[in-house]
This record gives C-alpha cells, sequence and structure tokens, in this order.
C-alpha cells in the first residue's frame, strides 16, 4: 500500500519535451487540467499528494517517475539517460529529504531512468533500455541489496521505458503488451494482455487496489475491470503526446 505522492505541475516549456510521438505539440491549459485531475484521483486512492512547482528550465520535469525510486527501506535518486533531464534530480532529491533519511544515487557511467523499474514486492525489476545502461542497474541492484531488497534486469527493444509495455497490479498479476507478453522472466505471473491498438494502456497504475486507467482504452478498461479492479480513468492526453503515461507522473510511496 502507498500513503504519498510526489508531483511536479506541468511547465510551459513541456512543449520542448523529448518526444517520438505524432500526435502533435501538448497543449498546456489543457495539460494543467489533466495533471490536476490525475492529483484527484491519487488523493482518491488515498494518497496525500506534495505538488512541486513546475521547472521551465527542464521540459520533461513533469514526469517525476523518471528521477528517483522511492522503495519502503531508501530513496535512489537516478541518473537519467536524456542530458536534458539530467539536471531534474536536484529539486527532485530536496523533495524526497523531506521523507527519507536513507538516500542513495546513481552516478556516471551509469545512467538508470526510474520509468525503466518495475516494484514487485521486494524485487524490481529493470529494463534495459535507452535511458537505462548494465552499470545503472547493477549500481541499483547493488543499492537495493543493501536493504534486504533484489533486482533483476530486462532487455526491451520496442518502446521507451519497462513501463511503458509492462505494469504490475499486485496478486502476481502484469498488465503487458507487445515485447513483455512472451518474456520468460514474467512467465509465472497472471498476464492481462492489452490488445496491441491499445498498447498506450499498459501504462495503467494500480495504488492501493485501485486501477488508474488512460481514457480512452475501452477494451482494456474492461479486461481490467473483469479481472476484478476498481478503476479510475484519467485523461492524459496530453502527455502522451510527449511518450508520457500515468505512471510517469508521480512517485508513489
Ligand atoms: C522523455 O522522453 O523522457 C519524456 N518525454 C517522457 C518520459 C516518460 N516517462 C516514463 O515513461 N516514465
Amino acid at each position: 500500500m502507498f500513503s504519498k505522492a510526489i508531483v511536479r505541475k506541468p511547465c510551459e516549456n513541456m512543449v520542448k519535451g523529448i518526444t517520438s510521438s505524432t500526435l502533435g505539440l501538448p497543449n498546456y491549459q489543457n495539460a494543467l487540467k489533466q495533471h490536476a485531475e490525475y492529483i484527484k484521483a491519487l488523493e482518491q486512492c488515498g494518497l496525500s499528494v506534495t505538488a512541486l512547482e513546475g521547472a521551465e528550465e527542464y521540459p520533461d520535469s513533469v514526469f517525476v517517475e523518471d528521477t528517483a525510486l522511492l522503495t519502503p527501506h531508501c530513496a535512489v535518486i537516478t541518473n537519467p539517460g536524456a542530458n536534458s533531464r539530467k539536471g531534474e534530480i536536484a529539486t527532485i532529491e530536496n523533495a524526497v529529504k523531506s521523507f527519507y533519511t536513507n538516500i542513495e544515487h546513481i552516478q556516471n557511467p551509469g545512467t538508470l531512468d526510474a520509468g525503466d523499474v518495475m516494484m514487485v514486492g521486494s524485487h524490481f525489476y529493470i529494463g534495459l533500455s535507452d535511458r537505462t545502461n548494465q552499470e545503472g542497474a547493477n549500481q541499483l541492484i547493488n543499492i537495493l541489496r543493501k536493504y534486504g531488497l533484489n533486482g533483476s534486469t530486462v532487455s526491451l527493444t520496442t518502446v521507451l521505458h519497462l513501463k511503458t509495455g509492462v505494469n504490475y497490479l499486485e496478486n502476481n498479476t502484469l498488465l503487458a503488451s507487445g515485447e513483455f507478453l512472451l518474456k520468460p522472466e514474467f512467465k509465472n505471473f497472471n498476464i492481462i494482455k492489452v490488445p496491441s491498438d491499445e498498447s498506450y494502456a499498459s501504462n495503467s497504475l494500480w495504488i492501493n487496489d485501485n486501477v488508474i486507467v488512460p481514457k480512452g482504452f475501452p477494451k482494456t478498461l474492461e479486461l481490467i475491470k473483469n479481472a476484478g479492479y476498481k478503476t479510475i480513468v484519467v485523461d492524459v492526453s496530453e502527455f502522451r503526446k510527449l511518450d508520457g503515461g500515468l505512471s510517469c507522473l508521480s512517485l508513489r510511496f
């Protein structure tokens, strides 16, 4: 269960964020509205939300998930793989300090975006992506072991981050699409298969027995409901235009 979340408001410069999407530029005013609805959904799941002010010098800074991994025993400040995002970690560390005394760091030449890290109990799956390298993953595994936790790597080729394509919904259940449907690492999980035309909805977010699902993906919504979860639908279309999804917009702990 989680009790808290940290988010960061979108900044006007978000239109300059990194993207591979062809959906057009985000609309800032609409992004602000969607972000406010997102915060409401987190609160509805019982979280107390700390909202940091937008950081204009970092267009992608709304995607706080990538900058830290908050575990029950320690916080790990990452070293984001994209150069334009590395500076985001300073203010995140400041915010994290109010909640954690054990704070660790991923350091050069290791890089890691926590969007590549999926927590399954005390085990953390780490995607090796364009943003997260083997050295970053090794550093994270060594840190986790110091605290009685563990980790292992998963290769990925078609998506930005591990959690772009697979997310843990507790109850030994994964929500997955594409390359993650057949990974031997995941063979002992129940897998809810996201239809390929709704793959964006693989990034749905379990919080305290609710699953937040992005708006506009009815087949996936139905599959999650049929699996017995309570669901909350939130529109994050402006963030999708920057390759971001529901999990990317918060740190939950
Ligand atoms: C980026 O490319 O870094 C941002 N435009 C999107 C980050 C999405 N974060 C995530 O999947 N955890």
